[in-house]
């Protein structure tokens, strides 16, 4: 659990680093997955999205795939916190592994989660742990958060389908000016063994890999159980937006 310090840091910048958390073990058995994660073009049911080059950008649901990372979304020292902050049970949202392989890594724009997840009929009662796999720098793309972003509630974004092979919500370059300060950005560096935990509405963003090293990471989402999706008619796939509403325990 953490003390009152985390819960009013968290409050007020809208994230919380928590340096090595998990220890070198730990991270290399989740990483001596990878190649089964990344797969080759194997029809093995996971869902996974590439960039433009082909290689892979993100895997989705490891954590129903692979026992490290079925181990690692139901760990007391993520789950406890976030059923903390949320305030009752949670279920896992989503799973997806970052991949940022080596140079070929692309870029996240500036938005918020709950930028998508608004329209997956939920209220913005949602909270993602970022465990980092690699050590993370600014040459490898590591995460840009915007200090305290998140209280500015949710902001307007619009689908951007050029910059990246993935479709991104993002908020506007017009939009951002006069709301983000270059001050509140902060660069999110660490080791493997670090993990981040964000707010649904903190505004955040990564840069290219443009170093030979990977920065893989692996984002938990968790969703308050009583805040289940309602109302859409054409909901998003299971793969990311889970409908197994099992509390994790
Ligand atoms: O991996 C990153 O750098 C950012 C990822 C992200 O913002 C997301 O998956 O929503």
């Amino acid at each position: 659990m953490w003390q009152d310090d985390d819960i009013r840091s968290y409050e007020r910048q809208g994230y919380l680093l928590k340096r090595g958390l998990l220890a070198t073990s730990e991270v290399q058995a989740l990483n001596a997955e990878m190649e089964v994660m990344l797969g080759a073009d194997r029809d093995d049911g996971i869902h996974r999205e590439r960039e433009r080059t082909g290689a892979v950008r993100q895997v989705y649901l490891a954590h129903r795939h692979s026992a490290p990372f079925r181990q690692l979304v139901r760990d007391p020292r993520l789950v406890a916190p976030v059923r903390q902050v949320l305030g009752g049970e949670v279920y896992v949202w989503h799973s997806k592994i970052n991949v940022k392989a080596p140079f070929e890594g692309t870029v996240w724009l500036w938005h918020q989660d709950y930028g998508y997840w608004v329209h997956d009929g939920v209220e913005a009662r949602l909270m993602s742990a970022m465990v980092f796999l690699d050590q993370a720098t600014r040459n490898n793309g590591c995460l840009l958060v915007a200090d305290g972003s998140h209280r500015l509630g949710l902001l307007p974004h619009v689908a951007d389908e050029v910059t990246t092979s993935y479709r991104q919500w993002c908020v506007s370059p017009q939009e951002l000016q006069g709301r983000l300060q270059e001050e509140q950005i902060q660069a999110i560096t660490g080791d493997a063994g670090d993990v981040l935990f964000f707010d649904a509405r903190l505004l955040h963003a990564s840069g290219h890999n443009l170093s030979p090293l990977p920065r893989k990471t692996v984002i938990l989402c968790y969703n308050d159980l009583r805040n289940t999706p309602r109302g859409v008619e054409q909901p998003r796939p299971d793969w990311v937006v889970s409908r197994q509403f099992d509390a994790v325990t």
